[in-house]
Order: structure tokens, then C-alpha cells, then sequence
């Protein structure tokens, strides 16, 4: 049923260096997969990560060689295009590998939506929105320079919501800078941080208590990733909303989480949730749960970038927006017609499939 599996590494400069606490990004590595099935009909999934292996547990290295070794032979040998039971086969057979997993199944999803002539999102359950939210990360690590961006954005109408990278610095210095840029952006944009686990929970008892006096909305992964008791406790404390993002790792993190109320809002990624159908269990979980919404990127390119706009599309409770902004941080394109941004949006495609055309010849120049 799939005559070939192909996992491509692609190498694309950032338009300036984007400053995690975990790394500081001058490239992204795209992790590209594209399914070509035995009707001819092509799948394209993405399993993009962050810095190498200092966000997640895959690298784009580990994705190829996992997908050329274990994934391929497995799909060669399917005999059906039932992607319940081909990913029911793939759970069973390989453990972990929530990145390539999606990847995998965004690939199948794309062409079993191409042969049914449907968007992606209406087989996924049906998409409750054309367009999404998109808020823009300022992370030059320059309080100037960020507030400079910001203006930029918002007079584009590019973006009007910002998240902030901290936690890099002394927490000090971060909170300064945090709060110097919604002074100089006023009441009417929204900030939100994102610490990426790096505070200890004295330190983010210290913190938030000062960036919610400050006026932030929304407080990111504060503390580490497997203490979700302290994230539990922070949320219970703090009346600024706390969102989980590294330690959501897939329906059953999520349902432990939501069990003990341990966020208000769950950052929904879809490789970190290990595939699109994942991601909606995710936010089924969240939505049962109280739990709000925001829909999360791993900073991928468009392909995994429209896919995730795909699934957050049928959301019915998206209340923080989303962060799919990954290709407007890319110096090259990948597509023949790029991704629609406007008004602030992202505009959901309705062409079958995943909804784009990637641009092969491109991807020959640039590839590994
Ligand atoms: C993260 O942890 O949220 C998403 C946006 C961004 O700037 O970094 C990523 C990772
Ligand atoms: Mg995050």
C-alpha cells in the first residue's frame, strides 16, 4: 500500500537568532517525511524539533534514522490504508518516538484526505474554524530590539499578541525585561512568558508573583518538566493563568494532569502529543477537564505548521489563540504558494489534503 518512505533533513537559517533557555537557534533543522502509497498518491508529515536534542528526547538525526530503520519497513509491509489500525500496528511495534510517530501519521492522514478529496481537518472530525490566531515570539534576547519587533508586527497586522523567552538570564533581569516591554506596548497587547522549565519553584513563586502584578496573562512551563506537582501547586497559588507545555507528552500525561486540575491552560503540540489524533485526544481531555486551550509549535516549516492548524482547527476551545508561526521565522520558502497569514491570522486551507504544494526542486537544493 506505501511504496516509499523518504525522511529529509533540511537546514534553513532563522531570520535572527531565537534565544531559548535550552538553546539559542541560528537554523532549524525541518524534518521532512513524505509517503509516496502504490496508487502514486504523496503524504507529507514533518517531525521538526528544537536545538538538537536540548528541547525533546528525538533529535532530527534520531527521527531519520529511526524512520529509515524501523518505520519504513513496517509501512512496506501494511496491506491496508486503515490509519486506526496502521497506528495501532506502529504503537505496538515501536515504543516512544512521539516526533516521528506524527510525522508518520501526518503523512497518512494527508494522503488518505487527498484520495477522499476532503481537508485534512474534516477527517479528523471537522473543522469549527477558516482561521486561527497567531501570536509572534519575541526572543532576540534585546529588550529594545523586541519591543522594536513588536511595533513592527502589530502595524503590519502581522501579529497583536507577543510571548516572551525567559529564563535564560537571572530571574531578575528577565522580569525587568518582561515588564519593560508591556509597559511599552500598553494594556491593550497581551504578553505572555514562556520559561521553558528553567526556575526551580521558589524561583517561580518569585517570579510570577511579580510578572502577574505586572500584567502578563499567561505564565509558560515555568519549572521542570516532571515536577507537576510544583506546576500543580502554581497554579492553585496564582491567579494569572499557568499553561503546561513540555510536560504534556500525549493523552496519558494530559489525563494525569487534568486529574489534579495541574494547569489552566494545556499548550497543545502535536508532536509532542505523538500525532494529530493525539493532539485532539489531548484537547478533549482539557475541555472535559475545565482545562483552556492554546494551540503550540515546535517551530516547524508549513508542513507541520498547517497540519497543527489542521487539528486546532476543530477545537472547540482555543481561548489563548495559537504560536503557528514557524515558517514566518524561516529565511526560505518550501512551498510553491506560501502559508496565508493576514489580519493577525492564519488562514486554514481547504484544498484536499493538508491543503499545500510543496516545492520539491527547493528542497533538492537545500536538503542535507
Ligand atoms: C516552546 O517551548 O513553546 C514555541 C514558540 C517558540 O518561540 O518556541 C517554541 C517552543
Ligand atoms: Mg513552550
Amino acid at each position: 500500500m506505501y511504496k516509499s518512505v523518504e525522511t529529509l533533513l533540511v537546514d534553513i537559517p532563522t531570520i535572527r537568532p531565537h534565544k531559548l533557555s535550552v538553546a539559542t537557534m541560528q537554523t532549524q533543522t525541518l524534518v521532512l517525511v513524505k509517503i509516496t502509497a502504490t496508487d502514486g498518491t504523496v503524504g507529507w508529515g514533518e517531525a521538526t524539533t528544537i536545538g538538537g536534542l536540548s528541547y525533546g528526547e528525538e533529535s532530527p538525526e534520531s527521527v531519520k534514522a529511526n524512520i529509515d530503520t524501523y518505520f519504513a519497513p513496517l509501512l512496506s509491509s501494511v496491506q491496508n490504508q486503515n490509519i486506526a489500525q496502521i497506528s495501532k500496528l506502529i504503537r505496538k511495534t515501536i515504543n516512544g518516538n512521539r516526533f516521528a510517530k506524527c510525522a508518520i501519521q501526518t503523512a497518512l492522514l494527508d494522503i488518505q484526505a487527498k484520495r477522499l478529496s476532503l481537508p485534512l481537518s474534516e477527517i479528523l472530525g471537522g473543522r469549527l474554524r477558516d482561521r486561527l490566531p497567531v501570536l509572534w515570539t519575541l526572543a532576540s534576547g534585546d529588550t529594545d530590539k523586541d519591543i522594536a519587533e513588536a511595533k513592527k508586527m502589530i502595524e503590519l497586522k502581522r501579529h497583536n499578541t507577543f510571548k516572551l523567552k525567559i529564563g535564560a538570564r537571572p530571574l531578575q533581569e528577565d522580569v525587568d525585561h518582561v515588564i519593560a516591554i508591556k509597559k511599552a506596548l500598553g494594556p491593550e497587547v497581551s504578553i505572555r512568558v514562556d520559561i521553558n522549565r528553567a526556575w526551580t519553584e521558589l524561583e517561580c513563586i518569585r517570579g510570577i508573583q511579580q510578572l502577574q502584578d505586572g500584567g502578563i496573562d499567561l505564565i509558560e512551563q515555568p519549572c521542570a518538566i516532571q515536577n507537576t506537582d510544583a506546576l500543580a501547586r502554581l497554579t492553585q497559588r496564582f491567579e494569572v493563568a499557568i499553561m503546561a507545555d513540555e510536560a504534556l507528552t500525549g493523552p496519558d500525561s494530559a489525563f494525569r494532569i487534568a486529574q489534579k486540575h495541574g494547569a489552566d491552560v494545556f499548550a497543545v503540540k502535536v508532536e509532542q502529543s505523538g500525532g494529530l489524533i493525539e493532539a485532539c485526544d489531548v484537547a478533549k481531555i482539557a475541555c472535559l477537564a475545565g482545562i483552556d486551550l492554546y494551540g503550540g509549535t515546535m517551530l516547524e516549516g508549513p508542513v507541520g505548521t498547517i497540519a497543527s492548524a489542521h487539528a486546532f482547527s476543530t477545537f472547540e476551545n482555543l481561548a489563548f489563540g495559537t504560536e503557528l508561526f514557524g515558517p514566518l521565522l524561516l529565511t526560505q520558502e518550501i512551498l510553491t504558494t506560501p502559508l496565508q497569514y493576514e489580519n493577525f491570522e492564519l488562514v486554514v486551507p481547504n484544498a484536499p489534503g493538508l491543503g499545500i504544494e510543496v516545492d520539491e526542486n527547493k528542497i533538492e537544493q537545500l536538503r542535507r
